[in-house]
């Protein structure tokens, strides 16, 4: 399909937007030009196309260009079921304003201001640093929200809150509040990373961690990672079986990994006396988990770290390493179902000769020459595209998708 420079970088979605069962995408568009001329920050165009390419809907304002960026990350918006009803919307936020737009037409069906952000204190800019011109954010504007998840402190079963960060200020939002899409609770931290929300402490309400910061589901603060440093990767698994309790993985440069029990978090003074599994020895991306070996005992965890990838078993005990010369390995590489048996195979490089590899290492599934040919950028996986459950693989550059099935 057609993509015409609507989606900057890997900001597309595979969502059912229109609810009739068949795939459409969300495209986001980040253009510099655009954020100029009518006052945005980073979202500056958010289209739904089906995949024959034709355009559902659209907000915000195309450009001709959408590879002339002014953020290269992820972009603010998320298709989602807010409401709890079995009717997805789509939440986005285009400068300061967060929206919430019906899936199927995009007509706006609430909006607010990003919540304001909270003054910096000295303390806060000395833990924080300076360096790698790091900003704190504009201590007179509102969240210019750069992540969007979704949370439940309130405990009432269905992920309905929506959690905005900036990366030093978060706040997490009721959709339903008076006034519209009011803050619960605010935070502010060294946030910079990715969000989670889960059910740390047993109680029914999840708590969230963001960056370093650990809150409890009413926002206080309950522990700091100090091992998550800029430019880390932190890895939440929260599969629990027999042989694996809940794991937090921090991934930090050159001094290896942590592998953590994520629960000792909410307990009081756990950084003091929780010491987590120390992994040396290279520098580790995010790590994914799946069922990758036939021979081993429940799950296989897995981390790139340039051109190595490395297979743990489910103790997190180094089962393997393999090299993979020349490619450009993901931030993390992606677990895929491709085959009619239970083990998975894992997509580890943006490059056709690297294929589908097993959790040996090996190549098992050569890729099309059209993936060659057409020079992809950016892909994913789709999971469960196919109709027996099998996963599809999307590939994309600035004007071309396609989806790729397994052959058999
Ligand atoms: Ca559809
Ligand atoms: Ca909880
Ligand atoms: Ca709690």
């Amino acid at each position: 399909m057609p993509l015409n420079g609507l989606a900057t970088g890997r900001n597309i979605e595979f969502a059912d937007v229109d609810g009739d069962g068949k795939l459409e995408i969300l495209a986001a568009q980040s253009s510099r030009d655009v954020a100029e001329q009518i006052s945005l920050t980073r979202l500056t165009c958010l289209t739904a196309i089906n995949l024959d390419g034709k355009i559902l809907w659209q907000a915000g304002m195309p450009s001709a260009d959408g590879t002339n960026g002014s953020v290269t990350g992820s972009l603010p918006f998320r298709f989602h079921d807010v409401f709890g009803d079995k009717h997805p919307v789509v939440v986005c936020v285009f400068g300061y304003d967060i929206q919430i737009r019906h899936a199927k037409t995009g007509r706006l069906m609430m909006s607010a201001q990003t919540p304001s952000t909270t003054a910096v204190s000295d303390e806060f800019k000395a833990v924080v640093g300076v360096g790698g011109g790091i900003r704190y954010g504009d201590e007179t504007l509102n969240m210019d929200v750069s992540r969007i998840a979704f949370c439940d402190t309130q405990g009432t079963g269905l992920k309905k809150e929506i959690i905005v960060s900036d990366g030093f200020n978060l706040a997490v939002l009721d959709p339903l509040a008076e006034p519209t899409l009011y803050p619960i609770f605010k935070h502010r931290g060294d946030l910079r990373g990715g969000i989670w929300s889960g059910d740390l402490d047993g109680d029914g309400k999840d708590e969230i961690i963001a960056g370093k910061s650990v809150l409890n589901d009413d926002g206080s603060l309950l522990n700091t990672i100090q091992n998550y440093l800029p430019g880390s990767s932190l890895s939440i698994f929260d599969s629990a079986t027999e042989i694996q309790s809940m794991r937090l993985c921090v991934s930090n440069g050159d001094e290896g990994m942590w592998v953590y029990n994520a629960k000792e978090f909410v307990r009081p003074n756990a950084s003091n006396d929780h010491r987590p599994q120390r992994i040396r020895g290279g520098y580790y991306s995010h790590v994914v988990t799946g069922k990758l070996r036939a021979d081993l005992p429940g799950d296989q965890f897995v981390s790139t770290a340039f051109d190595t990838i490395t297979f743990f078993d489910a103790n997190f005990n180094k089962i393997g390493t393999h090299q993979f010369e020349g490619y450009m390995p993901f931030d993390g590489p992606r677990v895929v179902n491709w085959t009619d048996k239970p083990e998975r195979l894992l997509l580890i490089a943006a490059h056709q000769q690297c294929g589908l590899v097993d959790g040996f290492g090996d190549r098992v599934v050569t890729l099309p020459d059209e993936f060659a040919e057409h020079g992809y950028r950016e892909w994913d996986v789709i999971p469960g595209y196919c109709a027996d459950g099998r996963d599809a693989l999307a590939a994309w550059n600035t004007d071309v998708l396609s989806i790729f099935v397994p052959a058999e």
